[in-house]
């Protein structure tokens, strides 16, 4: 395999020609491991890319998958269904905030955020307000990489080059990352409130009737996990109860366990209307998402002709029935293994453990909520990006651990039912590779 051409495969959001001169390729996994193709074990400090919550291989979802594989592999999913998808929807519904009784599934979190954008302005069009056409992200928003989410997004790489193609009638809100006033911060960061009112000024501008709807991230993930502000998010809702616009979480990432509850609507006690869901609904296993949404919205496209599809959207393998196994599967294993309070149960531990390194001298920030969290490293000059690439090359050769680096943030998103003992050495571990940076 030579750097410019022998990989076939196009890895996606990876430096190919740097990762094809030494790859790190992955053959097995078992509960919070990975074994590489030379043989070696890897502790998971990421669950996958916040995926696999309840570990990797998990027997109850392996046992579910291999019994639908032989039983219904796959199943038209226009105008019929299957029974799983039926399941997989009561079941996930059931442990959404009240009023929410509606999903529709999708594939991933880019899908599932489309989704939701077009049902956002579908819903407003089927109530004759079909003027509400602008939709409000935020920078440093990451809502996946299909056209919408990415004009509602806010990383500015991934825009770079498509913004001449990116949604009119954008607009976003200012990011709520403030190292200077917050660095450090335990938990939520004491200042910042006062950023959810840029979404009265967009209201101002545009006047509030035009906009359709608000997309965030509770907590902002793939920017190097930013909590919000304490109250930020019920402002957020205040300002779209006051001006008619629906309020979107992307939960992608905290559905499903991440911030020790089902979601974090329920952790925040602020209810959006419409939910994006991927990753944890099936704790990875098979590529899912879903996508909830309040009675109100699902009851105003229940109108017209009976024989007539109500929404002209979907996809080959929306409620596939392997994926939607998967999903019981995972949820039954939330159930009963009560994962999401032995989350919950972990996060001081984590955030005592991410702190540590507050008095590093590479680090500039430490950032965390539930079980997310990130430390930031200040950038070398002149090559931003190159210690935290190092220090997860580092970390897999060396200490034979997966951490993930976005630029110079290392983020660390621990297995739900991580042990302590073992979440510890990881960390032990990745000091002992940024004491070697330079
Ligand atoms: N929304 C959010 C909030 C996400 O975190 C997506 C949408 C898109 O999901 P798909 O399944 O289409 O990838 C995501 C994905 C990172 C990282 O480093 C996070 C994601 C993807 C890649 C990297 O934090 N999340």
């Amino acid at each position: 395999m030579t750097a410019a051409t022998g990989n076939p495969y196009w890895m996606p959001f990876t430096a190919n020609r740097d990762f094809n001169v030494k790859p790190r390729v992955i053959t097995g996994a078992a509960g919070h491991w990975y074994t590489s193709s030379d043989g070696a074990r890897l502790y998971d400090t990421f669950s996958g890319l916040w995926t696999c919550g309840i570990g990797h291989c998990h027997p109850k979802i392996v046992e579910a998958v291999q019994e639908q594989v032989a039983t219904l592999d796959y199943c038209m999913s226009f105008q019929v269904t299957n029974n799983k998808a039926l399941e997989l929807a009561e079941r996930a519904t059931a442990l959404a905030p009240d009023g929410i009784d509606h999903c529709f599934f999708t594939n991933s979190g880019s899908e599932s955020v489309e989704t939701a954008l077009k049902i956002a302005l579908g819903y407003h069009r089927a109530r004759g307000e079909g003027n509400r056409t602008r939709l409000i992200g935020r920078e440093k928003g990451y809502h996946g990489v299909n056209f919408g989410g990415m004009s509602v997004g806010g990383i500015v790489p991934n825009r770079k080059v498509f913004s001449a193609a990116l949604l009119p009638g954008v607009d976003h809100l200012r990011h709520t990352l403030d190292i200077q006033r917050n660095a450090f911060s335990r938990g939520l960061p004491e200042h910042g409130i006062e950023l959810a009112d840029d979404l009265e000024r967009l209201c101002l501008l545009h006047d509030g009737s035009n906009i359709a709807a608000v997309i965030v991230e509770p907590v902002a993930g793939s920017a190097g996990v930013i909590p919000p502000p304490p109250g930020y998010l019920k402002r957020l809702r205040e300002i779209c109860d006051k001006h008619g616009i629906l309020l979107i979480f992307d939960e992608v990432i905290t559905a499903f366990g991440r911030l020790g509850a089902p979601f974090a609507a329920e952790r925040f006690e602020v209810t959006p209307d419409i939910i994006t869901s991927a990753k944890g609904l099936t704790n990875g296993v098979v590529p899912m998402g879903a996508v909830f949404v309040r009675d109100k919205i699902y009851d105003a496209f229940m109108n017209g002709p009976e024989h007539m599809i109500e929404l002209f959207h979907g996809y080959t393998y929306s409620g596939h029935p392997i994926a939607a196994a998967a999903g019981v599967a995972a949820l039954n294993v939330y159930e009963e293994e009560g994962t999401f309070a032995q989350a919950r149960a972990l996060e001081q531990h984590f955030e005592d453990l991410l702190h540590s390194f507050a008095d590093h001298k590479h680090v500039i920030d430490v950032r965390n909520f539930g079980l997310m969290g990130a430390v930031e490293m200040s950038p070398r000059d002149g090559a931003p990006g190159a210690r935290g690439a190092e220090a997860h090359k580092k970390c897999f050769w060396d200490e034979n651990i997966v951490v993930r680096a976005g630029m110079d943030t290392l983020q660390f998103s621990p297995f739900l039912n991580s042990d302590p003992d073992e979440m510890t050495r990881s960390f032990e571990a990745v000091r002992r590779v940024m004491d070697t940076l330079e």
